[in-house]
């Protein structure tokens, strides 16, 4: 049987093979993906977190972790469906923005539009707004989702949309904003057209800001 709680000391352990044993036991004995995500994984890498706040890890450790939750991560993402596994939905253009390395989150954001029908153009961390004005004209993309994990990094969003503004793409495409520091106020502030906390909610989003 698959022992979650060992799942979740090695992901805070950053044992990455015994995270990637465990999580394929637990997709054989048929396991929610979404629930060993949101239950075991992430609430890990909240630990983590919490542990480098406090001084008590640093950052080898959160690499560590990082690795570890890429390793069981990888196995999930082909399982995460969404509720509707549709024709195309749309295009949506994703990237972690410019200063920023943090892509955990982003990744697992857009596993969920793949799956949920979206055909996800993804430009990966460090994303700088031409690169996002450049992608969402060659891609012809409806929607741009923006992940920040830093305080520092946050405002930068506020550049991309600005960039999409200056290329005459606004109207074009929804703009959505995520990530642990991010909030539906600093959304509103900037000018995007939505937030979400979660990767389920940022679908749940999207289709309602293109419905
Ligand atoms: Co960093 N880090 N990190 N880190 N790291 C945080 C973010 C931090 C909060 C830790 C802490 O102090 N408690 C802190 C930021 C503090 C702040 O800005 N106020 C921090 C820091 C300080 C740093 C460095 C500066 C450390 C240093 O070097 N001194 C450095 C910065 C590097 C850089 O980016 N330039 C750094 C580096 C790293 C690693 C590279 C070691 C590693 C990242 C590995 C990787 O991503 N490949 C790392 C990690 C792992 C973390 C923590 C521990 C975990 C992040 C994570 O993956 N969470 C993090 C602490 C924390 O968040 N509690 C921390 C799990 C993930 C599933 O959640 O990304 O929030 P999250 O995504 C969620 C939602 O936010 C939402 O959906 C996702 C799924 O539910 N979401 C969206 C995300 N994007 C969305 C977009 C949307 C919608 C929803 O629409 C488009």
């Amino acid at each position: 049987m698959a022992d979650l709680k060992l799942l979740y000391d090695a992901i805070l352990t950053g044992k990455h093979k015994i995270a990637a044993e465990i999580t394929q036991v637990a997709i054989e004995e048929k396991l929610e993906p979404k629930e060993l995500i949101d239950n075991y994984l992430i609430k890990a890498m909240e630990e983590i977190g919490d542990r480098f706040e406090k001084q008590q890890a640093f950052v080898p450790e959160l690499l560590m972790a990082g690795r570890a939750m890429k390793a069981s991560l990888s196995l999930l993402q082909p399982l995460l469906k969404g509720d509707e596994a549709t024709s195309q939905l749309g295009t949506i253009v994703i990237g972690t923005v410019k200063g920023d390395l943090h892509d955990i989150g982003k990744n697992l954001v857009g596993s969920m539009f793949e799956g949920c029908g979206f055909q996800v153009v993804d430009l990966g961390v460090d994303a700088d707004s031409d690169k996002f004005v450049t992608a969402v004209k060659e891609h012809g993309a409806n929607l741009v989702g923006l992940s920040a994990l830093l305080t520092t990094t946050m405002p930068y969003m506020k550049t991309i949309i600005e960039a999409l503004k200056a290329a005459g793409l606004r109207d074009k495409v929804k703009v959505m904003v995520g990530g642990a520091p991010v909030s539906s106020s600093f959304a509103e502030e900037i000018g995007a057209d939505g937030y979400s906390d979660s990767a389920n909610s940022a679908v749940i989003k999207a289709k309602e800001l293109l419905g």
